[in-house]
């Protein structure tokens, strides 16, 4: 008994140093950041989102942060706080489908609701400047919030050709050359998207342009918001930490934050008492796929992929590969291309 009431004191010991320690990164982010441009409580009222809902979404978000109840009111803190978060949003060799995921739900939630209040510096693809206005507007940021913006970068770096293969901007800089100068002016820098992380299709095999993600082309850490394209939820539970704690969550040894990549698919899917009573999809459409039964047979890469698309779900909840009814493709894991295909049919990369 003894021990175990050791356990708990240390326990809530700890939390209370840590809650010591978001009032004080918080009291400094009050006084450092600029002004909110948004008043998110008028926006989710826009948006048809009420108090309730949003008292609801903070404590799920801040379960899932895996943090205690007692961090909810400093979550909601720092989602009022977001769109007072400088970013300056780099786009290199991807689809640009992260950007879309991210933009274009049709029922927004609360974490889209906080992607919109985002104080973008710069966003090639959704600002209005283009040429030498674009430049003038990326240094302008890079000045005026030397150290204290966020660089958010999708996609890879070609490396071939000294970095010739993507060229961008008025004065033809390179890729790497851009990135090298914005990481460098930045408080921190998260990759969205397998591309900016590993290098994804871009350097998939056999990488004709020597593509590689952003960590590895620059020789720098970065928080890799992995998943093609990746969750939003991810995202902006990451930024939030920041706003929290001023420091990004643990990373586990790729750089993908732990809260929300530290389980493999397989051990929350809804399928996985099929695996387990080995009843599986053999065939697209035969009465096992009917049932809902599990896809390993027919190619999910669930038992090799970390990530939390079970239990978060896209499109504020709703579904989320396995359950519309196609396996895992193993989207969050590095050079998935070569090490997960073939996508569908046999379940070739190894035994389980
Ligand atoms: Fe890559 Fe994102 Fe996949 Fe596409 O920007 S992670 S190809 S969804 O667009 O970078
Ligand atoms: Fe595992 Fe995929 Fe089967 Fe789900 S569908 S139980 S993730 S193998
Ligand atoms: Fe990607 Fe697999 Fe999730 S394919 S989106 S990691 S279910």
């Amino acid at each position: 008994m003894k021990g175990s009431d050791d356990y708990s004191k240390a326990v809530s010991n700890h939390y209370k140093q840590l809650m010591e320690y978001c009032k004080i990164n918080q009291e400094r982010l009050d006084r450092e950041l600029p002004p909110p441009r948004e008043d998110l409580n008028e926006l989710l009222a826009e948006r048809g989102v009420s108090r309730r809902d949003f008292i609801k979404w903070t404590s799920v978000m801040t379960s899932a942060l895996m943090l205690p109840p007692m961090f909810r009111p400093a979550l909601a803190k720092a989602a009022e706080n977001f769109s007072r978060l400088p970013i300056v949003w780099l786009h290199f060799a991807e689809c640009t489908g992260c950007t879309e995921a991210f933009l274009r739900t049709s029922y927004p939630n609360v974490a889209d609701i906080l992607l919109e209040t985002i104080s973008l510096e710069y966003h090639e693809t959704v600002m209005a400047a283009a040429g030498h206005q674009a430049e003038q507007n990326l240094e302008k940021a890079m000045a005026d919030f030397k150290n204290k913006f966020v660089c958010v970068i999708e996609g890879a770096l070609p490396r071939g050709l000294n970095g010739q293969y993507l060229r961008l901007g008025p004065k033809g800089k390179t890729a790497i050359q851009i990135a090298k100068e914005v990481t460098h002016k930045a408080a921190t820098t998260v990759c969205i998207g397998a591309c900016a992380c590993y290098g994804n299709i871009q350097a998939a095999r056999p990488n004709p342009t020597d593509a590689a993600g952003i960590s590895k082309v620059l020789g720098i850490s970065t928080v890799n918001i992995a998943g093609c394209p990746p969750n939003a939820v991810n995202f902006v539970g990451t930024l939030l930490h920041y706003l929290m704690f001023g420091g990004m969550p643990p990373l586990d040894s790729i750089g993908r934050p732990i809260w929300a990549y530290g389980q493999r698919i397989h051990a929350v899917c809804e399928r996985r008492a099929h695996y387990d009573a080995g009843e599986f999809v053999e065939e697209w459409g035969d009465d096992g796929a009917k049932r809902g039964w599990c896809l390993y047979k027919a190619g999910c890469k669930g038992p090799y992929t970390f990530a939390n698309c079970g239990k978060v779900r896209f499109n504020d909840g709703v579904s989320w590969p396995v359950m519309a009814g196609h396996g895992c493709i193993g989207c969050t894991e590095p050079g998935f291309w070569d090490t997960m295909t073939p996508l569908d049919g046999t379940n070739r990369r190894r035994a389980i």
